[in-house]
């Protein structure tokens, strides 16, 4: 008889006091990774909950490489942002994803890139495509044609750095399956 009025108070608790919509910022990223079990899924969250707001607006500075934690709070922030997040989300469901960095004059543009079913899939902001090449060069190109250098990054404090840079014929003879972490 207890356990019944333990629920029945529950229950009456719950319709006096119902679930604000503050309780959407309390999720974490464990539970959202089980609701976004594909990359699809997380790119409709993506689209829906996040906006894209330049780092020197948010944070007055350039760089600002903010926590999957950081941008799932906030729902603001610029590529790295959206491309931090998505890794982490498709790294919980199993996926093998790196940072993926390209360099070009005095700019530069950071996504996600993981494999699916012998694809190669990329995570632009908000954008999801797939790409057929195997090299970093392709990966490179997909992203910004006339690129200067590109990276396989990972983020240190609040800034990126480069784990392995690639250049020319480097870039040309690298697979893209090779800079994927073995580990997940
Ligand atoms: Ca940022």
């Amino acid at each position: 008889m207890k356990v019944r009025w333990v629920i029945l108070g529950g229950f009456f608790l719950g319709l006096l006091f119902p679930l604000s919509e503050g309780k959407a910022e309390t999720l974490t990223l464990d539970s959202l990774a089980s609701q976004l079990q594909t990359p699809e899924a997380i790119q409709k969250f993506m689209g829906k909950h996040f906006v894209y707001v330049e780092d020197q607006t948010l944070f007055g500075q350039d760089e600002y490489w903010q926590s999957p934690e950081e941008m799932l709070e906030r729902k603001q922030g610029d590529c790295e942002d959206y491309a931090l997040f998505a890794e982490a989300i498709l790294k919980k469901n199993g996926y093998r994803t790196f940072i993926f960095s390209v360099y070009w004059e005095d700019d530069a543009h950071t996504v996600a890139v993981f494999e699916k079913e012998g694809k190669w899939g990329i995570f632009d902001l908000d954008d999801l495509r797939y790409l057929k090449g195997d090299s970093i060069e392709d990966l490179g190109k997909a992203i910004k044609h006339d690129w200067s250098y590109l990276g396989i990054m990972r983020k240190d404090g609040n800034t990126g750095i480069i784990n392995r840079k690639f250049q020319g014929q480097k870039a040309i003879a690298s697979k893209i399956s090779l800079a994927l972490p073995s580990t997940i």
